[in-house]
């Protein structure tokens, strides 16, 4: 059984930094797992010129894996590879769609198609060069970095790309194509999957180290075994993570608790994008709004909080009226309330009297 390991996007900038750890981690999965093709489907690098820095330092890396490593040039470096550089002995890249690199007897193909701005017209033209040499006697794979029009994307998906057209492509211009896996790039945010109308898959990993904010959860590269369908493995590399803390002004414990609560039991990995809601009676807890926040931060040092959305309200004025207290009780006491609507029905409470009290 031959495994593939499949990546892209992984943006390397230096040596030594996260993005780097997290090549070296692809390329100790690959051996663990006894890999025969790692699969880079674009933009390895985040530039040009951060490539051309790179090479020597990965030259060690990327040699005497049992492995053969194929490469495809994405939009971020797409023109660093016209030149041929040398990055190891068992690296090939990807220069020529109508030349694919050929294994096993030839009963495996892998055709590339290295980034160039094209529309989905001329892409439409240039698969059907390739029709009369897909044989379907043998595992055909193409390794693509561009745009599937079939899935609602926005431009944050992609990392950081303007409104651009990257390679457009819909999974209907492949149904006459003899591909069985398409090993995609270029869509950051997540794992996906789409079955092809000829039997086949177009995957997209999803980047293995978050590049952006919006690249939400832990990440994952594609495993697989050749005639079996893609599959996705969890990467111990740092990922982005918005947690959203709603304060519940009835509850009893305190609001440093409940943030702190949320907080625990998260991977380190976890870059956090903290968002506190709701509201807290900061007569009741011995806190002001600005004594909460020092506290908040302080609490969030201990953790990997990047990022804190202050939404909050200390609504202790309204709090200690009377008249709240006791719409809040005949809340409480209405049995055919669902929480939820509880819940709704005490935030419209508390932001009418917040704004009557000012
Ligand atoms: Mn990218």
């Amino acid at each position: 059984m031959i495994k593939i390991l499949h990546t892209a996007d992984l943006h390397l900038q230096k040596k030594g930094d996260e993005r780097w750890a997290t090549l070296v981690k692809i390329l100790q999965l690959a051996r663990a797992e006894k890999v025969a093709f790692l699969i880079i489907a674009g933009d390895l690098f985040d530039a040009n010129s951060q490539a051309e820095n790179l090479k020597r330092e990965l030259r060690p890396l990327f040699s005497q894996n049992e492995f053969e490593i194929l490469i495809l040039p994405g939009n971020h470096d797409a023109r660093w590879w016209q030149t041929s550089p040398f990055l190891g002995n068992n690296v090939k890249i990807f220069t020529e769609l109508t030349q694919p690199f050929l294994y096993s007897e030839g009963k495996i193909a892998f055709y590339g198609l290295p980034f160039e701005f094209m529309s989905r017209d001329e892409l439409l033209q240039k698969w059907q060069l390739l029709k009369p040499a897909l044989e379907t006697k043998r595992t055909n794979f193409l390794v693509f970095h561009g745009e599937l029009l079939d899935a609602f994307y926005l431009p944050t998906d992609f990392g950081d790309e303007g409104r651009e057209r990257y390679l457009p492509v819909k999974l209907v211009d492949f149904s006459e194509l003899a591909f069985d896996y398409i090993l995609a790039g270029h869509f950051h945010t997540r794992f996906e999957v789409f079955s092809m109308k000829n039997g086949g898959y177009f995957i997209y990993p999803g980047s293995p180290i978050s590049i952006t904010r919006k690249e939400l959860g832990p990440r994952r590269v594609n495993l697989f075994k050749i005639g079996q369908p893609p599959s996705e493995v969890i990467l111990a590399t740092p990922f982005y993570q918005e947690i959203e803390v709603f304060l519940d002004p009835t509850q009893k414990s305190s609001p440093l608790e409940v943030v702190e609560a949320a907080l625990s039991n998260l991977p380190q990995e976890a870059r956090v994008i903290l968002r506190v809601k709701g509201f807290f009676d900061g007569r009741r807890h011995n806190l002001t709004e600005q004594s909460f926040q020092e506290k908040l931060e302080q609490l969030t040092a201990k953790y990997n909080v990047e990022d804190i959305q202050p939404e909050y309200y200390d609504f202790q004025r309204v709090a200690q009226e009377r008249l709240f207290q006791e719409v809040m009780d005949r809340l409480n006491q209405r049995s055919d309330l669902e929480e939820a609507e509880r819940t709704k029905m005490r935030e419209i409470v508390i932001r009418a009297m917040v704004e009557a009290l000012a």
